[in-house]
């Protein structure tokens, strides 16, 4: 007779102490850990992206482990074991390269922590070692750069190309965009085409390098697959004796103040947009990946065209 009530009684007590217990962590929501795996500080762009995804982090109260890998993917990857090692909740990284990540990879998804990337592709055979990507479409940038000079050139000129880091996605995809652009206009082409890793020490340094080659007179375009290429570019082309957007033709990806004040100067003559500033697109989706919530497997970024017949207009609205 007794034990029914009493079986009652400590039904009624183990839930109070539920509600008690969820009314405490009500008040104190665990927050978001989140690890992310940056490439460097190689450029302008590098620098937005990052202030960019840290002040969003701040502001939404988010944990964020971040990590600066100095464009080695040895050190992206040591970053990434170590976020497995910390428990955090979500990983989002930006890929140096596109290839090498499947090992790692496996091992995120073996410890069950969903996988982020941000601005940069990788190449996996398994597309189930990653949720989603946010970043932009880096074979249109390359195709819009190759048409802005397409149409400032008549359609004849004799490129340099300045690549990005070799083996990148952005670097891999803007040299395709802008090739398809160049494949409708038989009068251009190619005719140097080198490394310069994304920043403007190694882009000034290669540039000087073609400016030394014995066919260097020929060169009337630049194709900079970053504004930081481009602006060390200037440097080497203005100690060579020559006119930057003059006597050769410049045009570049990114947008960054920099390139819109060479714009300005008339040393830059066009800069494809490539926004950064992807820290609010890039928690929403960690934070619905987070809650179990079904997410696009990509996200692209807006971004526009600007030639230096807009830059003084469009120079004091740059945020980056
Ligand atoms: O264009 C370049 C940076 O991955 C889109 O990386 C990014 C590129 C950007 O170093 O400036």
């Amino acid at each position: 007779m007794h034990s029914i009530p009493r079986r009652l009684l400590s039904l009624v007590t183990s839930a109070l102490a539920l509600a008690a217990t969820s009314a405490l962590f009500a008040q104190t929501p665990k927050k978001l850990v989140v690890g992310f795996s940056q490439i460097g500080a190689e450029s302008g762009w590098r620098t937005a992206n990052t202030d960019s995804i840290k002040a969003e982090a701040a502001k939404r109260g988010i944990d964020l482990k971040f990590a600066d890998a100095q464009q080695k993917q040895e050190n992206q990857i040591k970053a990434l074991r170590s976020f497995i090692a910390q428990g955090v909740d979500v990983i989002a990284f930006s890929p140096v390269v596109e290839t090498g990540w499947e090992p790692v990879l496996r091992e995120i998804k073996a410890a069950g922590i969903p996988v982020v990337l941000s601005d940069r592709a990788v190449k996996v055979s398994d597309p189930s070692l990653f949720v989603t990507i946010i970043g932009s479409d880096f074979v249109e940038e390359g195709r819009r750069a190759g048409e802005w000079l397409a149409r400032k050139t008549g359609g004849k000129a004799v490129i340099a190309e300045l690549v990005g880091t070799p083996g990148s996605a952005p670097a891999i995809d803007r040299k395709k965009g802008f090739e398809e652009a160049l494949a409708k206009n038989p009068g251009m082409k190619i005719v140097k085409s080198q490394s310069g890793n994304f920043t403007r020490a190694e882009g000034k340094q290669v540039m000087e390098a073609f400016l030394k080659a014995p066919d260097a007179k020929d060169i009337t375009a630049l194709f900079a697959h970053n504004d930081d290429m481009a602006l060390g570019a200037i440097q080497a082309i203005e100690e060579a004796g020559l006119k930057p957007g003059k006597d050769i033709v410049i045009v570049s990806i990114d947008g960054v103040k920099g390139a819109f004040e060479a714009m300005v100067a008339g040393k830059l003559n066009c800069t494809v947009e490539c926004n950064p500033q992807i820290g609010p697109q890039l928690f929403d989706l960690i934070e619905k990946v987070a809650a179990g919530q079904k997410v696009p497997a990509r996200v692209a970024v807006k971004e526009g065209v600007f030639d230096e017949t807009q830059a003084a207009a469009e120079l004091p609205h740059r945020t980056y």
